[in-house]
């Protein structure tokens, strides 16, 4: 095996956010862009010889070259064993998976609700021996490796088929070409029940899954139409393009038009879902009915039970510290503890782990449990499915059942996308600078309790991640959190999120917009965010 030394000069902004390193694909198509960061990986990551490595992504543009590329250099570096899905394709989840079935750690490659394409965007992130986004030490040592990364290494290596299942040795290496799809597939099959699931289909349950022309397409399709006997046809935009079709593959109200489209219409089917690029996502709908993320967390918790792979109960939940406090109720009902963590899966990892939680979930459509150690779109529709065919209700029945029981979280997100950095800067610091006047001030007729910048030390290991988000909490629970996103790929994304906890019984029934309009105002006059970004709407609101 022919391995080059490529002598190169490091990139300024290789630092990875929320979850990888995400960049225009322009950008990693430039001479040395993915192989300086893919170095700084492996020299981090130091797997051993007769170690594996697992390598997919979300089948987005610019996917195989990336894998390519990859497979050269992780031989080049010494890793004997690597693991593809099918044509480059796994989706996160299904990565989480096969990592844990023995290989060291794995590369993903996606930017997951991101647009793909030649304009839109790539990603790449580090997923450890536990399946998991590797924690911020790590990322944080990759970052300061690429920022002094003078050469990296690549392997000439045999030609190798991706669309060929099996074992093709390459020299050093050897490469296993593996279904994406079967052992995932598999351990739904273990965690949920699929006859009680068969059956309502068979009684005639009609649902809609919009896959979004990205990578959970071929997993619901052979799930729910040919496991579960769905009808075929259940599962739209089924086939992953490189562009998504051209569409924003983000499943929320707004960009996943087809299913919302039909699941508020005339014709509503009886539960819709969708899930982003990765594969990781999860939206779910009931008959003209929107389930929040952070109530679907607290819904899934709260019947947990019904469920076999729960059946025995949680041992925890988590949230991630902007997810509403919906689960913290269940969590009290049950007497099991509720961690609030900060914004992205990897702060999951130790919890799950160590056995502290079962559940968790962010409000950003995420939901997931310690069946792998990343959210999990396909698993959370089919935990709604097992849930519905074990209490014989409609979507809408279970969740306005449970605002009766554990009172209302009402919850909706502003997002304010490619704001100039300098501005949203400013937004940043002018609330921080705010917030020891706050506590005991009224603004809306609700009075502030505390206010702060969210802190966090990990219950397991004790690090500690400073500056999550800033939080203005209210005596009543209602709760006004404002933070950048990690995720975005141009100017800087502000996120305000707004909560407020109902639980009069005549009161839990109100429009979203309705039961927060005072709040929302509050949220945006105290982030001066029309007069400092010149934007009158948000971008998108969740
Ligand atoms: C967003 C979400 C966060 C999620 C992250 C990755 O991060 O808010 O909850 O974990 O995306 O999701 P940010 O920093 O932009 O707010 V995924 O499906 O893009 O891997
Ligand atoms: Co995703």
């Amino acid at each position: 095996m022919v391995v080059t030394v490529v002598t190169t000069s490091p990139f300024a902004d290789q630092r990875p956010g929320t979850s990888g390193l995400r960049k225009r694909t322009p950008v990693f198509q430039q001479p040395h862009y993915l192989e300086n960061f893919v170095q700084a990986l492996l020299e981090e990551a130091a797997l051993q010889a007769g170690q594996s490595l697992v390598i997919g992504g979300d089948g987005r543009y610019f996917n195989r070259e990336a894998i390519g590329t990859i497979i050269r250099m992780a031989a080049a570096n010494g890793i004997t064993h690597v693991v593809v899905g099918r044509g480059g394709l796994l989706s996160t989840p299904a990565a989480s998976h096969l990592i844990r079935q023995g290989a060291a750690g794995g590369i993903i490659l996606s930017a997951s609700h991101n647009p793909g394409g030649p304009d839109g965007d790539f990603g790449i992130k580090y997923n450890a021996g536990n399946g998991g986004p590797a924690p911020e030490s790590f990322t944080n040592a990759v970052a300061a490796r690429a920022a002094a990364l003078t050469r990296y290494r690549v392997a000439d290596l045999p030609p190798y088929d991706l669309d060929v299942l099996g074992r093709q040795p390459l020299g050093d290496v050897t490469l296993d070409v593996v279904d994406p799809v079967r052992a995932y597939a598999d351990l739904m099959a273990s965690l949920f029940d699929f006859d009680a699931i068969r059956a309502l289909f068979a009684r005639g349950f009609r649902m809609r899954m919009d896959s979004m022309h990205a990578i959970t397409g071929p997993y619901a399709v052979e799930i729910l139409e040919r496991q579960l006997g769905a009808p075929e046809g259940t599962v739209i935009n089924a086939v992953p393009l490189p562009d998504f079709g051209g569409g924003h593959p983000d499943p929320n109200l707004t960009y996943a038009h087809d299913l919302v489209e039909e699941m508020f219409g005339v014709h509503a089917l009886d539960f819709g879902a969708a899930s982003d690029g990765d594969g990781d996502r999860n939206m779910i709908l009931g008959q003209r009915f929107f389930v929040t993320p952070s109530d679907s967390l607290a819904v899934l918790a709260a019947n947990a039970t019904l469920v076999p792979g729960y059946r025995g109960g949680l041992a925890g939940v988590a949230r991630s510290m902007p997810t509403s406090a919906a689960v913290d109720a269940v969590a009290e009902t049950l007497g099991i503890p509720c961690f609030e963590t900060p914004t992205g899966w990897k702060f999951f990892g130790t919890l799950l782990d160590a056995g502290r939680i079962t559940l968790c979930g962010e409000e950003s459509f995420g939901t997931g449990s310690n069946h792998v150690r990343e959210k999990d779109g396909l698993w959370a529709v089919l935990f709604w499915l097992n849930v519905i065919a074990a209490r014989g209700e409609s979507v809408e029945q279970i969740v306005r059942q449970h605002w009766a029981t554990y009172g209302r979280n009402y919850y909706t997100r502003y997002d304010y996308e490619a704001v100039p950095s300098e501005a949203a800067n400013g937004v940043m610091a002018l609330l921080r600078s705010a917030l020891a006047g706050l506590p005991g001030t009224s603004l809306g007729g609700r009075t502030v309790h505390a206010a702060d910048d969210f802190a966090y030390t990990d219950p397991v290991d004790g690090s500690t991640s400073a500056k999550q988000g800033i939080r203005v909490l209210f005596t009543d629970g209602a709760r006004i959190v404002y933070r950048l996103s990690g995720t975005g790929t141009e100017g800087a994304t502000i996120r305000v999120y707004i909560e407020s906890r109902e639980t009069v019984p005549e009161r839990l029934g109100m429009e979203t917009a309705v039961a927060l309009r005072e709040l929302v105002d509050v949220a945006l006059g105290l982030a001066e965010i029309v007069a400092r970004t010149g934007r009158t709407e948000p971008t998108v609101i969740t």
